[in-house]
């Protein structure tokens, strides 16, 4: 059972969290942390000796002096944990921790052996606690804090690298910066702050993926879009069915960017119960989606969608065969368009880049400050509303939010 996060923070317990994600791995850490740790991880570990440490297939045990050994921290000691019947080969790292020495146990993987390992340690009165409550007790930073607890969850290698820029900064260097300019320069603030609300679309899909729903007249080519773009940016993750049998959901990036592809159910005007219930699925889709690419077959009489859509783009597709109508003569002028062929690849790289730059219309640089957790883009939007009003008064009250994550740091989904 994990402690509450209000019990960590109060006491000087002893605590430990795992930090290895559970399941199937060679390797699981179990750190535990507090007055006690060293002793009490003491009492169960059996070093090899220094001498023997090259041996270590020997199974040779150490005569125990444990407890200074690992006292001397910084240190990995190679041996056993040990519980009197069992034992693992482990490798034991002591770090200065804030406040307290964090002992890492590095045993074998797999959730039985780490149980076993928690569950000894259970027996010395050292209690478990959620990975964000062990952070809070471990990194002084509230900022770094947020980005560890949200690094595993990171999507692409892109969404990674905004995560470290901000663990390195990027974020606390951009807030105290916009704090100094309300006081002499506010009108430079209100352009730093307005560069953040720009960022909040790639700051809210970090560790989330943009929705992209396919969608049209039945037969425009939607599922076969859909392979096309997964094949077209090479990184297929398996295609699963989604909560009614006609969406399919498919993640995957594009220019480093975490997408998700929603393939809806094919609109006409039908009375069949079933064929109804699939389109409103999917008229419930268009309107949460981040972006709806409306599909329009070409070879045949144009279908326009039944609804406003709010953010979409017009895909005029099967352009490899003759058309029977022209974009000019349907579309609205101005409607962003884009000509493909799913089956001989025509189109596809523009389609994508128009799909980011209507996502994403700003990107960051390396070493940008990105609002990053759902706390700090409420925040921010709050900051650049009150800023447009030019009152710098409210504006100064508002700043110390921004150095505030929030405690939701992840959408639901995967948090
Ligand atoms: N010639 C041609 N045929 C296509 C293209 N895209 C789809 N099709 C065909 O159109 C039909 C309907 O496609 P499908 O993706 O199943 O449409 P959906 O009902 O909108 O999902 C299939 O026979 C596809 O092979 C294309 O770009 N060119
Ligand atoms: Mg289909």
């Amino acid at each position: 059972m994990a402690m509450s996060r209000h019990d960590i923070r109060s006491s000087g317990d002893n605590v430990m969290a795992c930090l290895t994600a559970p399941g199937v791995a060679a390797i699981g850490v179990i750190a535990v942390r507090g007055p006690q740790a060293i002793p009490l991880v003491a009492s169960h570990f059996r070093p090899v000796s220094r001498k023997k440490a090259a041996s270590l297939s020997d199974g040779a045990i150490a005569p125990c002096r444990p407890y200074d050994d690992l006292c001397a921290h910084g240190q990995a000691l190679v041996g056993w944990f040990d519980d009197g019947r069992q034992r693992d080969q482990v490798v034991i790292v002591i770090r200065a921790g804030h406040m307290f020495p964090v002992v890492e146990i590095h045993c074998h993987g797999g959730p039985a052996v780490i149980e076993w390992i928690m569950n000894t340690l259970r027996t010395k009165g050292i209690r478990e606690v959620e990975i964000q409550d062990w952070l809070r007790g471990t990194v002084g930073d509230s900022v770094q804090r947020a980005v560890l607890a949200m690094l595993p969850y990171a999507l692409t290698y892109k969404a990674a690298a905004v995560l470290l820029d901000q663990f390195h900064g990027a974020w606390c260097r951009c807030i105290s910066q916009i704090e100094q300019l309300l006081v002499h320069a506010p009108v430079e603030a209100r352009k730093l702050v307005a560069r953040l609300q720009n960022l909040i679309p790639v700051g809210r899909h970090l560790c989330f993926p943009f929705q992209v729903a396919l969608a049209g007249a039945p037969n425009a080519g939607k599922s076969t879009l859909l392979n096309a773009l997964l094949g077209y940016t090479r990184a297929i993750t398996s295609p699963q069915p989604g909560t009614t049998r006609d969406v399919v959901s498919a993640d995957t990036a594009l220019e480093g960017w975490p997408i998700r592809l929603l393939d809806t159910a094919g609109w006409r005007k039908t009375k069949d119960a079933l064929e109804l219930a699939g389109i409103n699925k999917a008229l419930k889709i268009w309107s949460e989606a981040d972006l709806v690419l409306w599909l329009m077959d070409v070879s045949n009489p144009p279908v326009r969608p039944p609804v406003e859509l709010n953010h979409c783009i017009f895909v005029l597709t099967k352009v490899d065969l003759e058309s029977v109508w022209r974009a000019e003569e349907i579309l609205d002028e101005g409607a962003n368009s884009v000509s493909v062929s799913a089956k001989t690849g025509r189109g596809l790289e523009n389609l994508a880049r128009m799909l980011i730059q209507r996502l994403i219309p700003a990107a960051p640089e390396p070493g940008e400050a990105v609002p990053f957790t759902p706390g700090l883009c409420s925040s921010t939007e709050e900051l650049h509303a009150v800023l447009q009003t030019a009152n710098w008064e409210a504006a100064r009250r508002l700043v110390p939010k921004l150095y505030d994550t929030g405690d939701r740091l992840l959408p639901s989904e995967t948090g």
